[in-house]
């Protein structure tokens, strides 16, 4: 069956299409039971969220028949607290039995772009693609494969146990995997060595806190339960956001400087702390480095200056300064949302800063808290996840995933990408600079071959599409960046159609392949198993027995975690590090993106594409029906004065545009944001918008300071109506 749509195909369009059953390929037939189980006893199993959400939570599922009648909150882990969030709670539905989930392998069989297939088997897709691949690797060599994946699943095994050995032994091209979260760590860990701080359940013992460039209302909900314990005995929620969030809504007080220009703010609150004398001298003297280099350093930023590159008031900014270093126990809440931005890392190094300046490390639910994946990287056995020690230590060529447009299309790479595996991502829609990654994923030469759920904006440019299990369909074993829970992940049902896990399908294309090596044949229970026995003291008390029991089981970790109570710091010198000449730049400095004169009068507008959807996770979800309805249309907000000058009225059609693309989107005039920044959602699948492109058609793929991480937010454009 064909879907003859393409890019410029419109939601309410899609909406119809869909509701007829004919948008998705073999669509019809495979809805709400795969026909395998002949089993009529119910079973409940324990499964864990697989999104890339700090909360990791965990559920019980009930099937009987290969059908589920219970899908809820596993009520034994206290951080899921008996919630699932508005986008998890009707999983079931709205992805492993949703009619248009992709249950057969499919072939193109039109252009690229089209969305044209014919459904194949497995034997003769894998034949053909094992097949192709030989061919490329004989003639270009390995390297001209590229794996692309993020964290579309988190699950350990089906994260990229078995396909990181198969593309380690074929000598595939590495993907530099720094979309999310690397800028953010590169700058905490030049400044503590580590990134693991408070964590999360101990923030109900702080007192004064700051949400630094997150949204925990809409993307961390089970920590804003936690602050909102914390504010009901009497903490002060202060939150630091270029945009209104709804965060910010609900906060005491909302700061809001321009985009990018945090580091300043850091190292403007840093002048005031040590002009006004309120710094912990005494935590300063036993634990940190550099003290003499930083007060020298900060006097250029003084709160003048400070209030010229932030926007900010500078009686706020004092103000800030002040409550922050004299309140107790104060923490500084960061995640990912402010790495985002070409001074991204050094924003967060000096953030980190703060903590050890005012001594907040001292006080239980003080300091800085960030991930939590350290404590995980300790107390599980990797051996079984990680690359085996003859395929360890690769020489092979890295790619920046952020940079994918630009590699997908570059005449230099020798030899170029002739084949792309993608598994676990989007990137049609959530990579930077969309067009040129469509533009990439059109190319003929190119094999494009994606595992997914559903026809994405990224498997319409695919050859061959593979059907992917859900998470209810396969084993895993699920750490956390967010919490410090382990949880397992049990089948709760057998695979719908023809879907595999990610595992199975690079086991299958390992064996086409001729590989005979015993670490492609692992089964995926045995991973999970090996992965939990660990004798490392924090796994004390949890088995794989006890996690089947359980679902999900607390790292056995001391019960008053401090981790930088007495310095102890994970930096070469044991201190927390103010100044560090090893690194480029000794102490953060606050240095914006130079434009040219041309780009800022044609593009005035900064443009930040964040997380508001709710009920989205990145793209995921984002072609839903009910979710699609629920969030409503592709809004800009736009401030009144900007919407002024250019004649527009709230609820105007509008194009957004800049050299990279444009796109088609309806104003929002609102004070959400200031004079001179504008805001989009990001997430929306460009197929399902008017002129086919979304937030990323206008990003580009800048790199952050440090990390590597992608500058997405450093975006300028021009609005007019349309
Ligand atoms: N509902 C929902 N939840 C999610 C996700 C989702 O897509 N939807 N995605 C998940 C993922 S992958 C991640 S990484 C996390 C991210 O979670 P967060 O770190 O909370 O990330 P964002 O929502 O991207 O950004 C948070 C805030 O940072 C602000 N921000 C942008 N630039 C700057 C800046 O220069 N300075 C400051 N101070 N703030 C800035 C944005 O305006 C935004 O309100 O959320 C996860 N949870
Ligand atoms: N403009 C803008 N762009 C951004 C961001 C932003 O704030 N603004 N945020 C960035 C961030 S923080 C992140 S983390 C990235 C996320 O970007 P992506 O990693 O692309 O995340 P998703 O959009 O959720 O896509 C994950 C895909 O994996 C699929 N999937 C889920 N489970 C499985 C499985 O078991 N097997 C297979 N084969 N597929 C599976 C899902 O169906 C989904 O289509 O986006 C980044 N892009
Ligand atoms: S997306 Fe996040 S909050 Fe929602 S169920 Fe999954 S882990 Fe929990
Ligand atoms: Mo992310």
């Amino acid at each position: 069956m064909d879907i003859k749509k393409n890019n410029t195909i419109d939601r309410r369009e899609f909406i119809e299409i869909s509701s007829k059953g004919a948008a998705g390929i073999s669509l019809t037939s495979f809805a709400f039971t795969s026909g395998c189980g002949t089993d009529k006893t119910s079973k409940t199993v324990h499964g864990a969220c697989y999104h890339d959400c700090p909360d990791r939570c965990s559920w019980n599922i009930t099937t009987v028949d290969n059908t589920v009648t219970s899908f809820k909150a596993n009520a034994n882990n206290p951080y899921t607290a008996g919630n699932l969030c508005d986008k998890m709670m009707d999983f079931p539905n709205d992805v492993t039995f949703h009619s248009d989930r992709i249950l057969t392998p499919l072939k193109r069989s039109g252009a690229k772009g089209s969305g044209e297939f014919v459904k194949i088997s497995w034997k003769q897709a894998i034949t053909e693609v094992a097949a192709r691949l030989k061919d490329i690797i004989a003639q270009k060599g390995g390297e001209a494969v590229l794996p692309y994946s993020f964290g579309g699943n988190q699950g350990l095994v089906q994260r990229g146990a078995i396909a990181n050995r198969f593309f380690a032994h074929i000598g595939a091209s590495q993907l530099e995997r720094t979309i999310c979260g690397d800028a953010a760590v590169a700058g905490i860990l030049a400044t503590n060595g580590q990134t693991t701080g408070v964590l999360p359940e101990d923030i109900i013992h702080s007192r004064y806190i700051v949400l630094w460039g997150t949204n925990p209302v809409l993307s961390n909900q089970h920590l804003w339960s936690l602050i909102k314990q914390a504010k009901s005995k009497g903490a002060k929620i202060i939150t630091v956001d270029p945009f209104q969030s709804r965060t910010s809504e609900e906060s005491d007080w909302h700061i809001q400087p321009r985009p990018g220009t945090d580091t300043a703010l850091a190292l403007g609150l840093m002048h005031v702390i040590l002009n006004e004398n309120i710094q912990d001298q005494e935590y300063i003297d036993n634990y940190t480095l550099g003290i003499e280099h930083l007060k020298e350093h900060v006097q250029k930023y003084d709160p003048t200056t400070v209030a010229q590159i932030t926007g900010l008031g500078k009686e706020t900014i004092i103000a800030f300064a002040k409550e922050y270093a004299q309140s107790t126990p104060s923490l500084i809440r960061v995640l990912i949302g402010m790495e985002h931005q070409v001074n991204g890392a050094s924003a967060f190094r000096a953030v980190a800063m703060l903590p050890a300046l005012t001594g907040a490390w001292r006080h239980f639910g003080g300091g800085l808290m960030h991930m939590t994946y350290e404590l995980f990287g300790k107390a599980l056995n990797w051996e079984s996840i990680n690359l085996p020690p003859e395929l360890a230590n690769l020489k092979t060529r890295s790619i920046n995933m952020i940079e994918l447009g630009k590699a997908l299309n570059s005449s230099e790479l020798n030899p170029g990408i002739n084949a792309l595996f993608v598994y676990n991502s989007n990137p049609a829609v959530t990579t930077p600079n969309q067009n040129l990654v469509i533009k990439g994923l059109k190319r003929d030469d190119l094999l494009t071959i994606v595992s997914e759920h559903f026809l994405t904006d990224t498997t319409r440019y695919a050859d061959y599409i593979f059907p992917a299990t859900s998470v209810l369909e396969n084993w895993d074993v699920l750490s956390s960046w967010g919490t410090p829970y382990l949880n397992i992940n049990e089948p709760a049902i057998q695979p719908l159609g023809d879907s595999k896990p990610n595992s199975e399908f690079f086991r299958l294309l390992a064996k086409e392949m001729g590989f005979k090596e015993d670490y492609f044949y692992e089964t995926d229970i045995d991973i999970v198993k090996k992965t939990v026995d660990s004798q490392h003291e924090y796994m004390e008390g949890i088995s794989f027995e006890s996690l089947r029991k359980m679902g999900g089981q607390k790292l056995n970790l001391p019960t008053k975690w401090m981790p930088h109570k007495k310095g102890n710091f994970k930096t070469s010198s044991g201190k927390c590090h103010f100044f560090d000449p090893n690194l480029e730049q000794a102490l953060p400095d606050f240095i914006p993106f130079k434009y040219s004169d041309e780009e800022m009068k044609q593009y005035p507008l900064y443009l930040l594409s964040i997380k508001t959807p709710k009920n989205f996770l990145n793209s995921s979800h984002a072609n839903v029906e009910h979710i699609l309805k629920k969030e409503g249309k592709f809004y800009l907000e736009i401030n009144p004065k900007d919407a002024d000058i250019r004649h527009i009225a709230d609820g105007d059609e509008l194009k957004v545009y800049n050299q990279r693309g444009r796109v088609f989107i309806t104003a929002r005039i609102s004070n959400k944001v200031q004079q001179g920044v504008v805001c989009m959602p990001q997430g929306f699948w460009p197929s399902l918008l008017d002129g086919g492109s979304s937030a990323n058609a206008l990003t580009s793929h800048l790199l952050t300071d440090m990390g590597r991480g992608g500058a997405i937010q450093e975006t300028k454009v021009e609005v007019k109506k349309v």
